[in-house]
């Protein structure tokens, strides 16, 4: 980066510091991950130059047969890797991509029924403070407060929920649940009361890739998704399309008068309707994380990112800590605090001085606000990236124990933060900060 050194020492300076924070602390934010180098060098190239509006072979720019080409790629290595028929690569981000979901499915005030946010939704399924509560009538179904589907949700209760309300559509997906879906029983529910029906696998969409989840496509009219969580890919979003791709749904397109195809919806809700100019170095660069996870590696990666979620899981059990739903099928782990006394904001703070990164979350039936929260929300990607396995997944949770359970002692903190030194020195990222 010598050009960047020399000619804007702030900017240089924040990345270094953000490249050193990346290296020597603990990372477990469920939704983040490190790409590879490979992913990196493609985003930070001269395709960040390029306007190419439009679809490969079809631009509104001239100059775009070589950005046509890693779109393609894109593309290509999408529809095997979800074994699908039909990919949007161009979405910037999931909120993007959940945007055109919107737009193609929906007319303003139509409802729709999705997983409340307080129960592990997101933000783009309903919620008052975003578009998605604003401009549609967003409602919700959640999981159970105790029985045996506690912190799970009970499908009998979804129907009863889409026959009182009747919605146009149904989302599946969510940032904090750690169990899997049933989309055979979501489509039935759908198809009983003539909803469209999408899924939002931006968390699980690297475990649903390497067939360790259930596969949301046979069963969803669309699936959205982001790149970088356990895909681990480029900060972006995408569409996707299974059986339903070529399906006509009665939107007729106004000059021809011909039924358009989900798959022909779903292109003009992105551009133009939308997004203007998509960004061709970060489309490459999910080229290349496309490529990365169609290798048996990322099979083998995604396995342990599993392994070490039930370590990690359990262990916090063993510790005396209340998990959402008692465990985990995936990534993640939502951690309810209130038996120990501590909120999410407060730890989330504690463990940041020690150089452990989580976020405060929701629990389902929180009493406290979104900004201090009852709950954190732990996930392995990360870290099963930098190469931790269930030992040291376990250990990790020991030194969040210390932590948590001695909150500004000062011996502990230092100790903690000497262990998680030579952790990160045994396993180290990347290798390029500058002195
Ligand atoms: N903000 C992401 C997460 O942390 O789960 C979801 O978009």
């Amino acid at each position: 980066m010598s050009a960047l050194r020399s000619s804007d020492p702030e900017v240089f300076g924040a990345i270094q510091k953000e490249i050193r924070r990346q290296n020597d602390g603990l990372e477990l934010i469920a939704s983040e991950n490190f790409v590879s180098l490979s992913v990196m060098e493609a985003m930070g190239t001269p395709l960040t130059n390029k306007y190419a509006e439009g679809l490969p072979g079809k631009r509104y720019y001239g100059g775009c047969r070589f950005v046509d080409v890693a779109e393609e790629l894109a593309r290509e290595r999408a529809k095997e890797l979800f074994k699908c028929d039909w990919v949007n690569v161009q979405p910037h981000s999931g909120a993007s991509a959940n945007a055109a979901v919107y737009l193609a499915l929906l007319k303003p005030g139509d409802t729709f029924l999705g997983l409340d946010l307080s129960h592990g939704g997101h933000l783009t399924h309903g919620s008052p403070v975003n578009f998605s509560g604003i401009l549609y009538r967003a409602k919700y179904y959640g999981v159970e407060p105790d029985g045996p589907l506690a912190g799970r949700i009970d499908m009998d209760k979804v129907r009863d929920r889409a026959r009182e309300l009747n919605p146009r559509m149904i989302s599946i997906g969510a940032s904090a649940y750690s169990r899997d879906f049933d989309y055979a029983a979501f489509r039935s529910i759908a198809d009983e009361v003539g909803a469209f029906l999408w899924m939002d696998m931006a968390h699980t969409a690297g475990l649903i890739a390497a067939g360790l989840l259930n596969d949301p496509l046979p069963h969803c009219h669309v699936v959205s998704t982001t790149t970088h969580k356990t895909l681990r890919g480029p900060r972006a979003g995408m569409i996707l399309i299974g059986k339903d791709y070529e399906n006509p749904f009665g939107k007729v397109a106004p000059k021809s008068g011909r039924v358009k195809m989900m798959s022909e919806l779903f292109d003009s809700a992105v551009f133009p309707g939308t997004q203007g100019g998509p960004l061709m170095h970060v489309i490459a660069a999910k080229a290349v994380a496309f490529r990365e996870a169609l290798q048996p590696s990322f099979v083998d990666y995604s396995k342990q990112v599993i392994r070490n979620a039930s370590a990690m899981a359990e262990k916090f059990m063993e510790l005396g800590y209340n998990l959402a739903s008692s465990g985990t099928d995936n990534h993640l782990a939502l951690i309810d605090l209130r038996n120990k006394g501590i909120t999410g904001k407060e730890a989330e703070a504690a463990l940041q001085n020690a150089e452990i990164t989580v976020n405060k979350n929701m629990v389902p039936f929180d009493d406290k606000s979104p900004f201090v929260t009852s709950g954190i929300r732990v996930g392995t990607p990360a870290l099963t990236t930098r190469g931790f396995g269930e030992d040291e997944f376990r250990r990790v949770v020991v030194l969040m124990d210390d932590i948590l359970s001695d909150v500004g002692n000062d011996d502990t903190l230092m100790r903690v933060r000497q262990e998680i030194g030579d952790l990160c020195k045994q396993f180290p990222l990347y290798d390029f900060a500058a002195d």
